[in-house]
């Protein structure tokens, strides 16, 4: 091989490799601004909240991303912190931002009446 090929072929493979790695560090910096903890938001019969248990940190702001990936309408609320989001329609997310400033395990749950199951729709947050 000659050199002028191989260095075309190193320059071609540092672009392409740049590129993705580019991307994917610029994916992470726009997702750490944007909200620390992600939650998916199903009816029971299609998954229920993903994740179901999660611990945060105390006195500490965290901005959770709830998206609702189902076809019916949630909401959300820990309400012994406080925190809701009233409704997420269907294929829509929300942010919500909190402090908390209690420590211990919490319940949350869906606030609107999405399925026959909704009752099951709940879960834990903990604080420590
Ligand atoms: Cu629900």
């Amino acid at each position: 091989m000659e050199r002028r090929e191989i260095i075309a072929i190193a320059l071609f493979l540092l672009a392409t490799l740049g590129t993705i790695f580019g991307v994917f560090a610029v994916e992470k910096i726009r997702r750490n601004k944007l909200y620390d903890l992600e939650l998916i938001a199903r009816a029971p019969e299609h998954g229920n909240w993903l994740p179901q248990e999660f611990t945060v940190s105390y006195d500490t702001e965290v901005t959770m991303l709830i998206r609702n990936i189902d076809t019916a309408t949630h909401g959300f609320a820990i309400p012994q912190l406080n925190v809701a989001a009233r409704e997420i329609k269907a294929g829509e997310a929300k942010t919500v931002t909190f402090t908390p400033t209690q420590r211990g395990t919490f319940d949350f749950m869906c606030t609107v009446w999405c399925s026959d199951r909704h009752l099951e729709m709940r879960g834990k947050i903990t604080v420590e």
